[in-house]
């Protein structure tokens, strides 16, 4: 796990992004669908989006951005003792959408590269690290429920 000042910093930059959640949230989704088109075809509801701008003005790539960035951000405020929090979300990303753990690495890297790019002030080179820490914990505990939950990831 992280250390209570790790934690503290972790969290600390988190309410940078909640200072504007949909900005950001919609900025990673964007960003995931450019960089890894791949991990578009998994939502049967954005497969017809094309281009970036068509992406901007999706009401509900915004409303998804937002889940996501207000899911992770419950389950970080969790710290090291996130397994409650985790739970559901394993359940249906292990049985329902079926997402490999190699996509939670694509928007996990992605996630750190919004926020480096919004607060490059106050997410240097040793914040981004105690960022990709705790979302390697959360991207670990997802691995180890999606195979309690049958699904190899
Ligand atoms: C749906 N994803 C959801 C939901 C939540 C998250 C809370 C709705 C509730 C549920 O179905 O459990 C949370 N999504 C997250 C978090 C991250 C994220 C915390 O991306 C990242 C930190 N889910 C993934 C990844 C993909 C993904 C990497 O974690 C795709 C590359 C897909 N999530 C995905 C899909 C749905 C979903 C396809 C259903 C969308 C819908 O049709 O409403």
């Amino acid at each position: 796990g992280l250390s209570d000042n790790e934690w503290q910093h972790v969290l600390g930059i988190w309410a940078k992004v909640e200072s504007d959640i949909p900005a950001h949230g919609q900025e990673v989704m964007i960003r995931l669908f450019q960089v890894h088109p791949e991990t578009q075809s998994l939502f049967a509801k954005f497969k017809n989006l094309k281009t970036a701008d068509e992406m901007k003005s999706s009401d509900e790539l915004k409303k998804h951005g937002i889940t996501v960035l207000t899911a992770l951000g419950r389950i970080l405020k969790q710290k090291n003792n996130h397994e409650q929090e985790l739970k559901p979300l394993a359940e249906s990303h292990a049985t329902k959408h079926k997402i490999p753990v190699k996509y939670l690495e694509f928007i996990c890297e992605i996630i750190v590269k919004v926020i480096a790019e919004k607060h490059p002030a106050d997410f240097g080179a040793d914040s981004q690290a105690e960022m990709r820490k705790a979302l390697e914990l959360f991207r670990n505990s997802m691995a180890s429920k999606y195979k309690e939950f049958g699904f190899q990831g």
